[in-house]
């Protein structure tokens, strides 16, 4: 052989070094498999919420369902694009936010859809314009915010610029200023999810060729920064903040190609340790979590082809059923007590007994039987499963920042909703007003 040629070949190897680091251990495409199908049974399950992160990772994945995959994308269409036709039968849909909106047109990309037509270029209209709000709501103040939250506008420049739109450089500016100013941040802690979704953003945009060279240095810097912030949150098991938000954490590594540090495999083992255990059971974070798992990002959407994809997800893989927690005969106790400061006093504390294995939710549920018209509770449904929105009366209401936080006595934060949560015998639950 040449030497150039074994130059070239060298070059070639050290190049792909990176990516051999830190693919997933052997022996594990059973488990990641399972993922895939435990998704594909959500997506065919009519009583779950429809997600477009769902379909997201559904596409992402290099084993397909093609026809179940279509019928998903038409449900969604269904009800985030209602047609002249549909709209006279369903009645007025909700309008959605910025980041349902973002997810949406993420899902359409990821579908190849064409985007040229007259629907489809209103749906990127609005998304413009609802960026353009969130900005205005963040200037509108000293210390202003978004209207949803930075969560949601980095889903919103992901997904324009995903889709090759020039984004408005004021809208960018907003977010570099955000991440010069440490604003990604719930309470007083690093919102690792969030600061890894403005990442998401920022690496799409530094790709996208569209800016002048003063605004692409700033955004190859914040890339930079919001990386390695992400890297000084990893804890020494390897999650990057808890184990909920390393999808997203892990999904920046890969998409700013930072998975050739010895951090990259050690996270991904976190990630495979929870998946056994059957800590992912939420369908939101199940939709993070496997396009990791296959080595992608929601930034490899933007190059999808949709060509020569076969069926080669075989309905018949063994897969451990899922874990539906089945109700004990057994009574448990819980204490649940609600804290509204700066009152001193709780507004209730009763200890509450429902059969093992319940969930938060039906804690509440039976709170609510047993003291009518003194503890009372309110949720919305979202993407992430039923949020607690009032508790006895007391309303989170949108602009004032405020959330009913669920905490293991004396002050736990739980990593799980209502739903998902189960309490032990004898544990005690808080329900706090505070401020985020
Ligand atoms: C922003 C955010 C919040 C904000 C939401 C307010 C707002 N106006 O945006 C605040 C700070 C209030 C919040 C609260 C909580 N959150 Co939160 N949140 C997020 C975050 C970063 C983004 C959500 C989002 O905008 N999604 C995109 C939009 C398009 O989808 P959506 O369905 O319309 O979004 C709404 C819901 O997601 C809802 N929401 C937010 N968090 C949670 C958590 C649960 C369990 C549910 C059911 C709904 C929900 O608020 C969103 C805005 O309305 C995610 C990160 C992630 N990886 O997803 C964590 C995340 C979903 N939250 C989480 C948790 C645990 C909570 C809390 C339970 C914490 C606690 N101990 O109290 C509470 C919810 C309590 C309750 N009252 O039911 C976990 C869930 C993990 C899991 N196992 O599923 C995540 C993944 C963060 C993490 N890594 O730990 N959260
Ligand atoms: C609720 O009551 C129990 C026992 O009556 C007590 O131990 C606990 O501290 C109280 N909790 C709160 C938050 O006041």
């Amino acid at each position: 052989m040449e030497p150039r040629m074994l130059q070239l070949l060298f070059v070639l190897h050290v190049l792909a070094l990176p990516v051999q680091l830190c693919e997933i251990p052997r022996g594990n495409s059973a488990l990641i498999k399972c993922l895939n199908m435990e998704l594909l049974r959500l997506s065919q399950d009519l009583s779950e919420e429809l997600n477009p992160s769902v379909y997201m990772a559904l596409r992402l994945s290099a084993d397909h369902s093609l026809e179940k995959e279509a019928q998903y994308l038409q449900r969604l269409k269904n009800v985030f694009q209602p047609s002249a036709s549909s709209s006279i039968a369903g009645g007025k849909q909700k309008q959605p936010n910025t980041g349902r909106l973002a997810l949406y047109l993420l899902a359409l990309r990821a579908a190849c859809q064409d985007m040229e037509t007259l629907l489809e270029r209103r749906l990127v209209t609005r998304l413009k314009h609802h960026l353009h709000k969130e900005k205005e709501q963040i200037a509108f103040k000293r210390n202003g915010r978004p209207i949803t939250s930075y969560y949601q506008y980095s889903l919103g420049v992901l997904a324009l610029c995903v889709h090759g739109k020039k984004i408005d450089s004021h809208v960018i500016q907003k977010l570099l200023n955000a991440e010069q100013h440490n604003k990604f941040t719930h309470g007083r802690k690093l919102s690792v999810d969030t600061t890894a979704m403005a990442g998401l953003a920022f690496a799409c945009l530094k790709q996208a060729n569209l800016y002048e060279p003063k605004l692409v240095a700033a955004i190859s810097l914040a890339v930079q920064r919001v990386t390695n912030r992400i890297l000084q949150a990893q804890t020494t098991r390897g999650t990057f903040g808890n184990i909920f938000s390393s999808p997203l954490a892990m999904q920046l590594l890969i998409a700013t190609r930072m998975s050739k540090k010895p951090v990259c495999p050690k996270g991904m083992d976190a990630l495979l340790g929870s998946l056994e255990q059957g800590h992912f059971q939420n369908p939101m974070i199940m939709s993070q979590l496997l396009p990791v798992l296959d080595g992608k990002s929601y930034l490899d959407i933007a190059t999808m082809e949709c060509q020569a994809e076969q069926d080669t997800l075989e309905l018949d893989t063994k897969c451990p059923g899922s874990r539906t927690v089945i109700l004990g005969t057994k009574m448990i106790t819980v204490q649940l007590a609600v804290e509204h400061p700066p009152n001193p006093e709780t507004l209730y504390n009763h200890s509450i007994q429902v059969p093992s294995g319940s969930s938060l939710q039906d804690v509440l549920r039976t709170a609510a039987e047993q003291s009518p018209g003194h503890f009372t509770f309110e949720t919305q449904t979202t993407l992430h499963g039923p949020f607690l929105t009032a508790v006895m009366g007391v309303k989170a209401s949108n602009g004032e920042r405020r959330y009913w936080q669920l905490l293991q006595a004396p002050d736990t934060s739980l990593q799980k909703g209502i739903s998902d949560y189960h309490p032990q015998d004898g544990e005690s639950i808080i329900l706090k007003f505070s401020p985020w």
